[in-house]
């Protein structure tokens, strides 16, 4: 039977998701945060899944695309691709994104979030259309299962007096023995093998003996820190002085491709970066400088799954490994970064995950980590199912918000704690 691929409605639910007191350079996570879940019906009834940041700069271009992609069909991405989508400017500018840490917000990366959550609905559709896990449309899965490191944060206990939140069952991590409590709950509960700590937080002595406690506590696990470029090329010398023999690699010490190239130059501990390499453009100065070894994608801003591989094979080329960040994200976003992965031939770092800190998700059935793993869905399409009392309950919360939550602003969040906070200029220490 031909089956009617032709997209009969899209459907754009913003919902607010609870987040933990995470800190970073910027501040500390909102006790929500927003995120845009899309759906993409087709005429005979197939729904494809994706997920995206949901700012309201995403969901202002999101719209136009839905009304776009609505009367073509679930196959034809590359023309959605091709949509010449104008993006306000006033929404881009030449700082870091202000809650992403993903580098220097641009109109195309801009564009490619929110096109990266229509492509992998269309896959997805695709897939429960044709039977097939989506890791068969982009050429079929290389392994069975997915590994991911333990995403280790600096927390609080709650969020501060006064605000509306919910609360969680992790504690406090402000010294190294809570990070390393930390770190036991992760392995504990979700059995991860390797552990990514996000500094920038604490002057780098304190997140040096951090990772120390970790490295003796975990003898011979791979450890990462990542403190999103807040550190000076001299300051991240010392560091990856200090760690070289613990470290699997080092990620952002210092922003910008210069200064990590300068870093690279004068030390051996690989570098990592989902920082200063966000986008094709600033490939060719970062690898021909050896500015970086590890390049980190997050499929929402490199724009989707297929445009992965393409970096992977990139990757390959110049000898650099890839592996995956994450930012604050659900289900059917982890469902998606398993397939892809599952298709990266040369994948030899764990990618890393924040699902573990939401406790909240719009799918029926939460995705498990065994041994720190994802089994990688031979189900069609992504392989989840979407809870449509659980998206509405979420949404809700999203329209009841004044509006203070539906832009992640993590230094506004600080600054309910600390009202004279403000992001510190960068390198900070
Ligand atoms: O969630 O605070 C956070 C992270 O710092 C995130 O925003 C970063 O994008 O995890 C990311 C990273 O690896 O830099
Ligand atoms: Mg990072």
């Amino acid at each position: 039977m031909t089956r009617d691929l032709t997209v009969a409605e899209v459907r754009l639910t913003p919902i607010l998701v609870a987040d933990p007191p995470l800190l970073n350079t910027q501040g500390v996570h909102q006790p929500y945060t927003p995120r845009l879940i899309v759906e993409v019906v087709t005429a005979d009834g197939t729904t494809g899944l994706g997920e995206t940041y949901g700012d309201t700069k995403y969901l202002e271009l999101a719209r136009p695309l839905a009304e776009h992609l609505t009367g073509r069909r679930v196959t034809d991405v590359n023309e959605l691709f091709a949509l010449d989508l104008a993006v306000d400017e006033s929404r881009t500018g030449a700082a870091v994104d202000a809650g992403g840490l993903r580098g220097v917000q641009t109109a195309d990366k801009l564009r490619l979030s929110v096109l990266s959550a229509f492509e992998v609905a269309c896959l997805d559709a695709q897939g429960k259309a044709s039977g097939l896990p989506v890791h068969a449309l982009l050429g079929g899965r290389v392994r069975d299962s997915v590994e991911y490191s333990a995403y280790l944060f600096y927390k609080w206990a709650g969020h501060p007096d006064g605000v509306a939140a919910e609360p969680d069952d992790w504690g406090a991590a402000l010294d190294p023995a809570g990070v390393v409590a930390q770190a036991r709950r992760f392995t504990e509960r979700h059995g991860f093998t390797s552990f990514k700590l996000k500094g920038g937080v604490f002057p780098p002595e304190e997140e040096i003996a951090a990772v120390r406690a970790l490295a003796e506590a975990f003898p011979g696990r791979p450890l990462r820190l990542d403190p999103n470029g807040a550190w000076s090329v001299e300051t991240a010398l010392k560091v990856a002085g200090e760690l070289h023999d613990v470290l699997e690699y080092l990620e952002d010490p210092t922003l910008g491709t210069p200064a990590m190239a300068e870093v690279s130059a004068a030390t051996e501990v690989p570098l990592a970066t989902n920082m200063c390499v966000t986008t094709f453009g600033e490939i060719r100065e970062a690898f021909t400088r050896d500015a970086v070894q590890v390049l980190l994608c997050d499929h929402h801003y490199w724009g989707g799954l297929r445009n992965t591989g393409h970096l992977a094979a990139i990757c390959a080329a110049f000898g650099v490994g890839l592996s995956m960040h994450s930012n604050t994200h659900l289900g059917i976003s982890l469902a998606a970064m398993t397939q892809v992965a599952a298709t990266v031939p040369g994948l030899h770092h764990a990618c890393d995950s924040h699902y573990p800190w939401q406790a909240e998700d719009v799918l029926t059935e939460r995705i498990a980590f065994t041994g720190g793993r994802v089994a990688v869905s031979d189900a069609p399409g992504l392989g989840v199912e979407l809870d449509r009392d659980e998206l509405a309950r979420l949404h809700r919360r999203w329209a009841e918000d004044d509006g203070t939550l539906r832009d992640r602003d993590d230094a506004a969040a600080m600054r309910v704690a600390d009202p004279g906070w403000r992001t510190p200029a960068m390198p900070r220490w």
